[in-house]
């Protein structure tokens, strides 16, 4: 049986500029820039998110909902920078850690030996460590698996910690909404819900063929999550093959023009989500779009040539919205990353002789 901790910061880039801000305390902060409304909102703190306002909202909707936000423009540099002091703390446990993004990490703590091998103590120690050197709290979930393990840094969130024993995983899942299930968004929700399936419980009711026909490939997944089981491995290094970004439109969309204003917020979402993954512009290889006509077909437009920026999503975008000039519902754009070279062997062979 396995300890996972997955750890992650409490409204992180808000956090770090309330930090280095004091006078922004207990105030509702959103972290977007205040000159470009046109663009979305990274996160926002906890005062804020009690009118409804979160991260990947249109600035202009967050200020409507809360007329006093402080926007911040956001500081990669200085969030990487926390990003790293957190990832020392995590290796002075284990060297079995996966990071999601800057602010996430999964940790495989089984084989440490600190705390007397306490999972629930090591994740206390790190949250502890991680306030007293930067200044920003943390929430941590341990549980015998990833899944579970991600669910539980949720759910005393902000700055507190869940823990989910092996012998509690059964009647945990058992109540646990469908929702909670990673890979589980309103569509997936909405054909469970369709056949009554609400919670985990409802779920380990129905055959694995019956969840198949119901959800597709995802069937599976959802088979073994809902009972709890999840075997994949805490791995150290994840090599990252594309990013991307996807909306789906409460109303399809016929005019290109206002298509071509969904990709600006898309591709400011896209430009955060690359930043927080720590990703410079230097190892995206290509850059691609892809959107679904009303009728639910898709199509997927890239180019080699096209550079990461706004005009050459556009293009992509119009090239994809001509192929069939009929109402999209969903638009996404992407990047696929360069594969890190692997020295080669014979490179090392050559060296050595
Ligand atoms: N982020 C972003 N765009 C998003 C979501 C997140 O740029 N759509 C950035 C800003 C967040 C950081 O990533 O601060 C971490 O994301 P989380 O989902 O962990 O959100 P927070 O840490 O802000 O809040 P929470 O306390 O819910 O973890
Ligand atoms: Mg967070």
């Amino acid at each position: 049986m396995k300890k996972i901790i997955h750890i992650d910061m409490d409204s992180f880039y808000a956090s770090v500029e309330i930090r280095d801000n004091p006078s922004l305390k207990g105030r509702p902060v959103g972290i977007g820039s205040p000159t470009e409304k046109r663009g979305v909102l990274c996160t926002a703190n906890y005062e804020a998110r009690k009118y409804g306002v979160r991260a990947a909202l249109p600035t202009m909707y967050a200020l409507k909902l809360c007329p006093d936000l402080i926007l911040v423009r956001p500081n990669f540099d200085k969030y990487r920078v926390e990003s790293m002091r957190i990832r020392e703390i995590f290796k002075e446990y284990t060297a079995l850690v996966e990071p999601l993004s800057l602010d996430e990490a999964y940790l495989d703590v089984s084989e440490c030996q600190q705390c007397d091998g306490s999972a629930t103590l090591i994740a206390k120690e790190i949250r502890d460590k991680i306030f007293k050197e930067t200044g920003l709290t943390a929430s941590a979930g341990i549980a015998p698996n990833k899944f579970l393990a991600k669910i539980a840094s949720d759910w005393n969130k902000p700055n507190g910690q869940f823990v989910i024993k092996p012998e509690e995983v059964s009647d945990f899942v058992f109540n646990l909404p469908i929702k909670k299930i990673f890979g589980v968004g309103k569509v997936t929700a909405a054909k469970l819900q369709s056949h009554e399936f609400e919670t985990c419980g409802d779920i380990q009711k129905a055959s694995l063929l019956e969840l198949k026909n119901i959800v597709g490939s995802f069937g599976e997944k959802l088979y073994h999550y809902s009972r709890g089981i999840d075997n994949r491995e805490v791995s150290a290094s994840r090599e990252r093959k594309s990013v991307s970004v996807e909306h789906t439109f409460r109303e399809d969309i016929c005019e290109i023009n206002e298509v071509i204003i969904k990709t600006e917020g898309v591709f400011e979402e896209l430009k955060y989500r690359l930043e927080n993954k720590d990703i410079k512009h230097d190892e995206i290889k290509s850059i691609f779009i892809k959107l679904k006509f009303k009728d639910f077909k898709q199509t997927t437009v890239s180019d080699l040539n096209s550079l990461f920026k706004l005009e050459d999503f556009i293009l992509l975008v119009k090239k994809g919205f001509h192929r069939k000039e009929e109402a999209i519902r969903l638009l996404g754009l992407g990047v696929q990353l360069k594969t890190k070279k692997k020295e080669s062997k014979y490179q090392l062979s050559f060296l050595s002789e």
